[in-house]
């Protein structure tokens, strides 16, 4: 019984129960993401931050994506910020959310010039120390995790942009060849784990994933253990390259798998119904670029939601990059890569608002609910949302909103502060209610 209801709450949330304002609608993207990869051969993934994996932030990572890739909790600087001292709680966090949603997880990442311990960037290394510290870090990771990891970056940007060697600690200390022994290194730590190479600004044909494609070419030819190609795509609105499923075939055409392991659509904020709709049609051209290649085998976003994402803060003004908005409302993006893994999906007519039901959590006699307002193609300034409880749900409290129920009837009237939706936007409120026997979903619908 309890499962039952967990499984209730879960896909009340996933699957939500919408009503627009203009128009009922069939609503989309009734097959999760990580299905409808699935059924292409593929695994669509995400970054995650390990802390955030309750929730609406866990229900979602946890249903939609068939893989985990941790932002930032594997890194050199997170596991060891000491010398000989470790943390792998995140890691470990991750890594157990992921078995438990039979997920795969990817690493990420070994060799890095970035997020590296004080300690180690401001040593003074002769090379041998410093060989042997990568060699101890490699096998110490890849071996805590051994055959729970289906793929690492094991070398993460190694290149410049016109594709000379990145001038970094472990290029200066151990030349070129750090990147074989890396990967060396790594597979003997692990030899079911499939290693990657990954960088950014290498997706279209250009100096720089030429670079790439030779590196991959010459490593491949003398028997170092390389499997994959990562390319990263962090990419700027309506600039997909245009070459990016000719360069993605000519990397599997060396003989290993491709990933995009980093997706994201950054634009200049505020996003309104206009960008959002290019996006999705750059989210969906890169999928569709990956679908039609056999070898490559991932799409990871770098974060699902824009309230998790790296963005806003290293390029101010810029933001919603990401296929599900703060309130965890799925955007244009979301069914961009549905329907690149074959969805059918039907969004939203434009000049419209939904709103979406889902129940966050639920316990014996209670549940806490949330309604997320969005709009595309046309705002609001005040709204209000009703439902009928069809089985005696009672709501207790309610916050962002002003809740009255009478009898089985439910109002929701926006609070003084976000009466406002802006096109593109969302806003979302929350409750608490009691419930008994069964908790179905209402149909909600917008005034
Ligand atoms: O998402 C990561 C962010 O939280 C960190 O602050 C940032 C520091 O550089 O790294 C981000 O992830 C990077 C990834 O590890 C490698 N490719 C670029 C990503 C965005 O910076």
């Amino acid at each position: 019984m309890r499962s039952l209801r967990t499984g209730l709450s879960l896909a009340a949330l996933v699957t939500g129960a919408v009503m627009l304002v203009t128009a009922p609608a069939a609503h989309a993207a009734d097959t999760p993401l990580r299905d409808l990869a699935a059924a292409k051969g593929k695994v669509v993934g995400t970054a995650v931050t390990g802390s955030k994996l309750t929730g609406s932030y866990g229900d979602i990572a946890g249903a939609q994506f068939g893989s985990l890739t941790p932002g930032n909790a594997m890194k050199w600087g997170t596991v060891e910020p000491t010398q000989g001292s470790f943390n792998w709680t995140e890691a470990d966090q991750i890594v157990a959310f992921a078995q438990a949603h039979n997920q795969q997880v990817r690493g990420h990442t070994l060799v890095w010039h970035s997020q590296n311990p004080s300690w180690l960037t401001n040593g003074t290394w002769t090379s041998a120390q410093l060989s042997s510290l990568l060699q101890n870090h490699i096998s110490t990771e890849v071996g805590r995790y051994k055959g729970e990891i289906a793929a690492w970056d094991v070398v993460n940007e190694p290149f410049n942009e016109d594709g000379t060697y990145r001038s970094t600690l472990w290029y200066n200390g151990l030349g070129a060849n750090y990147i074989a022994q890396a990967l060396t290194w790594a597979h003997a730590a692990d030899p079911a784990a499939k290693l990657y190479i990954n960088d950014y600004n290498v997706e279209g044909v250009n100096a720089k994933s030429t670079a790439l494609y030779n590196l991959v070419k010459s490593l491949k030819t003398a028997g170092v253990p390389i499997d994959g190609v990562g390319l990263q795509a962090h990419l700027i609105l309506g600039q997909v390259p245009a070459g990016l499923q000719q360069n993605i075939q000519r990397f599997a055409d060396l003989g290993v798998d491709v990933a995009i392991t980093e997706l994201d659509v950054r634009m200049a904020l505020p996003a309104d119904s206009g960008k959002l709709a290019q996006q999705k049609a750059d989210f969906k051209s890169v999928v569709a670029a990956c679908a039609a290649v056999t070898r490559c085998v991932n799409i990871t976003v770098w974060g699902f939601t824009d309230s998790d994402s790296w963005v806003p803060s290293t390029f101010p003004g810029y933001g919603a990059a990401t296929p599900y908005d703060e309130n965890y409302a799925p955007k244009p993006a979301y069914y961009g890569i549905a329907e690149a893994l074959g969805g059918t999906t039907t969004t939203p007519p434009s000049g419209s608002c939904s709103a979406t039901y889902g129940v966050t959590s639920q316990w014996n006699t209670g549940f806490t609910g949330q309604v997320t307002i969005a709009c595309t193609g046309t705002a609001l300034s005040s709204w209000n949302a009703t439902w009928t409880y069809g089985a005696g749900q009672q709501i207790t409290q309610a916050w962002n909103a002003t809740c009255t129920q009478s009898g089985a009837a439910v109002t929701c009237t926006n609070a003084s502060y976000n009466g406002t939706v802006p096109d593109g936007g969302s806003v979302t409120f929350g409750f608490n209610a009691s419930w008994s026997g069964s908790n179905p979903v209402p149909v909600v619908t917008l005034g």
